[in-house]
């Protein structure tokens, strides 16, 4: 048979199977099992789901459209054979394979269950492997579960670990059954600053053997929805679920609680780092515990501040996960909570500062200078690495002026109140904005020799997340006496962990001045910016995503990241291991539209811009099947559909849509 009529008859469906069949096949050769399939054939035939009924012998070839079989064949292929290299089975042998797929399964599982512990690609032994295992309420009890974990169990230091008694929750229309139990985890510190970190694991009656933990959100605070959230009903998929609050507490709700941990080291560098190992390594004891074996699959999933958390233990503790997704990651966390202040402080004398009635005019400028860029002048930026280079004063002509065709004649602002596109800038308010979208230089490097910050690219949401302000603040020329204290998000990163008082002003904080020892230590703690991500990639999978018109994060940080680790590791030892994934004017919930206003003024329709993808399947399929994701994968909205490319490509217009570098 020729390999052009090979080729004509690939069917993705019949790639997938070989690929899972050619997979469960190494493990049983690096596990040195040696029974030929027929006998696990006969051991498992009763409970071999049937997966495509066997070919009718009373049709003929011809009804059947397949191709007739290779003359002096004797009827029984090798499929092994002809699959080991440029893998296309023939048509006959289908059945066949797929009868094979869960005969090979069912040795697998054989194997895990009894005999043998299968090796993992690393060399050591990876634990038991059962799939489908069921629990029950029994297993739910005091009795398994048991009320202390050692603390030599926590490879990071802890003074105690303690468990609640577990509760059982039956099956209900949206969640199936499980068991949750929560603990807590004591600090060493016994000073009343020092908090405890409380975990909380959910164990589905039907497991996979999968574990997955979840990231936090914000400043963090409250455990996680361990259901999944967005993330689907990860139970429902067999996932044990796990997540802490990270070593400190909100209030009810999402209100501040008490501030005095921002002041404790070691609550801080439980949020940067330390929680995720500590929780890690005791919802591991827990799970197995109740299952009586530990997960075969281990997985972090994440977003904004759990972004960074899956990055950073990709970086810290590459061993203990299989496969990470890190959604809109907050890569340079410590920078990131002083970045509005480095804006605030920049505008300090009132001449620089930006009103709100400028961004119409801002958001036009990006778009008259950026939309084409990509191919189409759509009211999408999809270009961003040139749009950013030319806004971005670091890069090209020294002292060159990006926005001059918005600079007020003679410096005088006609009408500052004007809120059109037309409105223009005074020179002072330039310099701030060459400041929120350059690369921010800092006195000394941080850790990982970082040394700028990316700060915000060119796009639609230039007063998103209170980059652009109406107020003036406590320490800026014109504030009232009574005037606020400038405050964000983050802004405790700067008061309570910088300068040791979160009741200080940050507007009084100075790039190189007495705080920086505490800036270098607090990078240590707080930053996921170590590029070199080759020991997770040994064993693990990253899947990360980002958008172009994030405020919250800071995607220039972000790219600048996915930059620093093209440039240690190479791209192609990179692709091996991980995709990052950019998708243009979308925003922290990956979510984005295009803008009323075209590059050429026109006011156009306006549409959500297709962004949504299921990471956690992509996730499972490249770690447990082999099936890695493409670098240009498909995302939608509605019916509408685009390529998510991954770094440093775009999605670039002519005729269509594709993935472009340039
Ligand atoms: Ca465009």
């Amino acid at each position: 048979m020729s390999a052009g009529s090979h080729t004509e008859r690939r069917d993705p469906h019949i790639d997938d199977t070989v690929r899972v069949l050619k997979n469960v096949r190494s493990r049983l050769l690096d596990a040195n099992v040696k029974v030929p399939i027929r006998r696990f054939l006969a051991l498992c035939d009763k409970d071999q789901p049937n997966l495509e009924p066997p070919p009718d012998p009373a049709k003929t070839q011809a009804e059947r459209q397949l191709p007739p079989s290779k003359p002096g064949s004797s009827g029984r292929r090798p499929f092994w054979r002809e699959c080991d290299a440029d893998c296309v089975p023939d048509p006959y042998m289908i059945p066949r394979l797929r009868r094979t797929l869960a005969a090979a399964t069912c040795a697998w599982l054989v194997c895990g269950t009894g005999a043998a512990q299968l090796p993992s690609r690393t060399g050591t032994l990876a634990p038991e492997i059962v799939v489908g295992k069921t629990i029950s309420e029994i297993e739910c009890a005091v009795a398994v579960v048991g009320t202390t974990i050692p603390s030599s169990s926590i490879n990071e230091p802890v003074s105690a670990v303690t468990l609640s008694p577990p509760r059982w929750n039956a099956a209900t229309d949206a969640t199936p059954a499980h068991c949750a139990v929560d603990g807590a985890i004591a600090p060493i510190d016994q000073s009343g600053s020092a908090k405890p970190i409380n975990f909380r694991v959910m164990l589905p009656a039907s497991w996979m053997a999968r574990a997955m933990q979840l990231g936090g959100g914000g400043m963090n605070g409250t455990i996680p929805n361990l259901l999944g959230g967005a993330d689907g009903p990860l139970l429902r998929r067999g996932i044990a679920t796990y997540g802490s609050d990270s070593g400190h507490q909100s209030g009810p709700g999402f209100a501040p609680g008490p501030t005095d941990w921002t002041t404790n080291d070691e609550a801080i560098k439980n949020l940067g780092y330390m929680q995720l190992k500590k929780t890690h390594d005791a919802a591991m004891i827990v799970i197995e515990r109740v299952y009586r074996q530990r997960p075969r699959f281990t997985y972090f999933v994440g977003t904004s501040q759990g972004g960074r958390e899956g990055l950073t233990v990709a970086q810290r503790y590459p061993e203990d996960y299989d496969g990470v997704a890190a959604n809109v990651p907050i890569v340079n966390f410590s920078t990131l909570m002083l970045a509005p202040e480095l804006i605030r402080i920049q505008e300090k004398p009132i001449a620089n500062w930006v009103t709100r009635a400028k961004v119409n005019a801002i958001r036009g400028e990006f778009m008259r200078q950026c939309d084409a860029l990509d191919g189409l002048t759509d009211g999408v930026i999809n270009n961003y690495m040139a749009c950013r280079a030319r806004f971005d004063v670091t890069e090209g002509a020294k002292d060159r002026n990006p926005w001059e065709a918005k600079r007020c004649p003679n410096n005088v602002d006609p009408n500052a109140g004007d809120t059109s596109s037309n409105a223009c800038l005074t020179d002072g308010q330039i310099a701030t904005l060459k400041v929120v979208y350059s690369r921010y230089r800092f006195a000394t490097p941080l850790a990982n020799g970082v040394r700028t910050f990316g700060m915000w690219l060119p796009n639609t949401d230039p007063s998103g997340s209170g980059l652009i302000v109406d107020t003036r603040f406590r320490g800026q020329d014109g504030a009232a006496d009574n005037a606020p204290m400038h405050a964000h998000l983050g802004v405790l990163g700067v008061t309570g962990f910088l300068m040791g008082n979160p009741q200080a002003n940050p507007l009084d904080y100075v790039e190189g001045g007495p705080l920086e020892n505490r800036r270098r230590q607090l990078s240590e703690w707080l930053d996921s910016t170590d590029p070199d991500l080759l020991r997770f990639g040994r064993r693990g999978k990253l899947i990360v995503a980002i958008g172009t018109d994030d405020t919250l994060a800071s995607p220039g940080a972000q790219l600048d990241y996915y930059q620093s680790v093209v440039d240690r590791i190479g791209r192609e030892r990179l692709d091996a291991f991980a995709r990052l994934f950019v998708i243009p004017q979308v925003g922290h919930s990956l979510r984005g539209n295009n803008y009323s206003v075209d590059g050429n003024g026109r006011t156009i329709p306006v549409a959500p811009i297709p962004s949504a993808f299921d990471r956690v399947q992509l996730l499972i399929d490249w770690v447990e099947r082999g099936i890695a994701p493409g670098k240009s994968i498909p995302v939608t909205a509605g019916d509408k559909s685009m390529p998510m490319c991954s770094y440093p490509m775009f999605p670039k217009y002519a005729g269509s849509f594709a993935c472009s570098e340039r």
